[in-house]
């Protein structure tokens, strides 16, 4: 292995000062090991073993639920290089008030060293980590979410010194002394404070998005918080589609949709439900990679009909988190299958009873589970090219303003789409839930550079690429007067799938739309409402570009858009005049 890591590891070590240091090869003898480690000190609760074989409940601290954004830090050397988006600290103050807090954290633990890849073991795009951490249920999760142990330390032993550290300890897990902080120039990570998704399990956010996004800056590639999934119509082809969506909006649903049109040969396959790692082909499309290896799923609302195949994949060898669990240590979460049982073990450990007014599972409880337990798996999924983009989708939850679904008019039409999008919050990442932001590309919390930067890098990206996917908005989350939701969802997102496919196959000039000041927006013909029993006047609000709400739209994403002074791309600039000025009632 390449001495550096092992340096590395030393000067950690000398630090934290751990009981012992065990370097991980990601065997089954060792994760067994751990687990029952983990089931003995009580960190883990091992669930029915008819049920859910080899499944574990894990309840964290209830102040560690979540992601922390206020906690997380750029620290670039010029506070304009992480941009008005993220919150700054340069990397001498990182040193003086997040260094200390590693010091003897360790003291009395196990210090893991974690190597795992992000990509699979034959891609070119693949890339090195080794976290160190001192959460053996990190480790746990660190293997299901990435390819870890002897694969990553036979990679390192070739000589590559290409790697990212990560440095994690749970410290005392207090807020007050929690940070998740980014050094983009030495792409280091160091997360002190929580054991949280991801805080904690630093290949993921940390490293797949904030660290990649500043590679693929300087390398000339697009790290993404996007699905990727492919599309098998009735022909037999299959049209391959990313999305970005933010945290819990519905990534992981769509790229493990159940189509209700399989029997007429409409399919979905999951490449990946998170992240994507986006580079231009020789053959001028952009090409995406799942850097991971496993799904972080919320568990809130997957059930045997929203979601069967997730329902399938966690059905053994799984990890949850913050779930409630049965009598007989099933697990149980809002929004299961079923009535909702008597009496429950809350995600806290406490007696909970349908009169208890709480809920049952935190609201951001996940499940870990194994991509290869995917019913609907892709068999492309570890291809080590990736697969070809033919469309990107944009899409939050917007109760208001933004219709089902429209298509951007060209690439940089549709960058600005990306740039200016917004959503409302949710249990995620803590703080309120349910108010409307800009969040860029879903990147909001995850882009580790100027986000003005980023949209000129995504406009260069367009300019390289001969043939770059077609770029739509979508929004599965439209309210009625009542606070209902309109659109189904779902499996039945598969009918905008199709619209989407037929939008790429047909090219330009695509039939089935109605061009308005946004972008191109479907009929309620097209997509069905009338066969899923929507009344005329819901079918006419999913598809109605309001210009009202549009020009207020508009006000707000300019404000947003100014924040980023002469780092706005012109572009993008001239793309919100545009839209303004569509907008605007015709001057006679
Ligand atoms: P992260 O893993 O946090 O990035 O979230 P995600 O984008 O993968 O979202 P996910 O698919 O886990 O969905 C989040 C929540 O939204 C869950 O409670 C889902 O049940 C719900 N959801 C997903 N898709 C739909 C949909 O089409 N309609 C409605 N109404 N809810 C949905
Ligand atoms: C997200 O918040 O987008 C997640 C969960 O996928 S976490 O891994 O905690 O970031
Ligand atoms: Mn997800």
């Amino acid at each position: 292995m390449s001495s550096s890591v092992e340096e590395w590891v030393d000067e950690v070590s000398r630090t934290t000062r751990p009981d012992h240091v065990v370097w991980c090869d990601g065997t089954d003898a060792e994760n067994d090991r751990l687990i029952d480690l983990m089931v003995s000190d009580g960190t883990l609760l091992r669930l029915n073993d008819q049920k859910l074989p080899n499944c574990f409940l894990h309840r964290s601290n209830p102040q560690d639920v979540a992601r922390t954004e206020h906690l997380t830090f750029i620290c670039s050397e010029q506070a304009e290089d992480a941009g008005p988006t993220n919150n700054w600290m340069s990397p001498q103050d990182a040193q003086e008030r997040i260094w200390p807090l590693f010091k003897n954290s360790m003291h009395g633990r196990t210090m893991y060293v974690v190597p795992y890849l992000m990509g699979a073991a034959n891609s070119p795009y693949t890339k090195i980590g080794v976290e160190v951490t001192d959460s053996p249920y990190v480790v746990a999760n660190m293997r299901i979410m990435t390819r870890m142990g002897q694969v990553a330390l036979d990679r390192l032993k070739t000589g590559s010194a290409d790697w990212v550290p990560g440095l994690h300890s749970l410290g005392d897990l207090s807020p007050d002394r929690r940070f998740i902080a980014h050094f983009p120039e030495t792409r280091t990570i160091w997360s002190v404070g929580s054991g949280y998704g991801g805080n904690a399990l630093l290949g993921k956010k940390c490293y797949a998005l904030r660290i990649a996004s500043t590679m693929g800056r300087d390398q000339g590639w697009l790290a993404e918080h996007m699905l990727i999934l492919g599309l098998e119509s009735p022909d037999g082809d299959v049209t391959y589609i990313a999305g970005a969506f933010p945290s819990a909006c519905g990534k992981t649903n769509l790229a493990m949709l159940k189509s209700p049109f399989e029997s007429d040969g409409w399919k979905v396959w999951t490449v990946g439900e998170d992240i994507a790692w986006i580079n231009v082909g020789p053959d001028g499309r952009l090409w995406a990679i799942n850097p991971e290896a496993g799904y972080f799923g919320v568990a809130p609302g997957t059930n045997r009909k929203t979601n069967p195949n997730a329902m399938d994949a966690v059905s053994q060898n799984s990890i949850f988190t913050n779930v409630a669990i049965t009598d007989d240590r099933d697990v149980w979460w809002e929004g299961m299958d079923g009535p909702v049982p008597q009496r429950l073990i809350d995600w806290q450990g406490n007696p909970w009873t349908p009169a208890s007014g709480t809920k049952a599972a935190h609201p951001n409880s996940r499940f870990t589970t194994p991509a290869t337990q995917n019913p609907v798996l892709s068999t492309h999924w570890e291809d080590p090219q990736g697969v070809p983009l033919s469309a990107i989708l944009f899409g939050g939850r917007r109760a208001r303003t933004v219709p089902l679904v429209y298509k951007s008019f060209d690439w940089e039409h549709g960058v600005f789409l990306g740039a200016t999008m917004a959503s409302e919050t949710t249990a995620a990442a803590t703080g309120a839930v349910g108010v409307v932001r800009r969040d860029p590309m879903a990147m909001l919390p995850f882009c580790g550079y100027n986000m003005g930067d980023y949209w000129a890098h995504w406009l260069e990206v367009g300019k390289r690429a001969a043939s770059p996917p077609a770029i739509f908005q979508v929004n599965w989350f439209r309210t009625d007067d009542q606070g209902q939701y309109i659109w189904p969802g779902f499996g039945e997102n598969m009918r905008v799938l199709r619209w989407v496919r037929d939008q790429v196959r047909a090219g330009n000039g695509a039939s089935d739309g109605r061009e308005t000041p946004v972008g191109i927006v479907p009929t309620p013909e097209v997509i069905g409402t009338r066969d899923l029993g929507l009344s005329a006047a819901d079918a006419d609000t999913l598809f109605e570009i309001d210009r009202d709400d549009w020009l207020r739209e508009a006000e707000d994403q300019h404000a947003f858009l100014q924040k980023f002074g002469d780092r706005l791309p012109a572009a993008i600039r001239e793309q919100h005049q545009a839209l303004q000025d569509r907008l605007s009632p015709v001057a006679v």
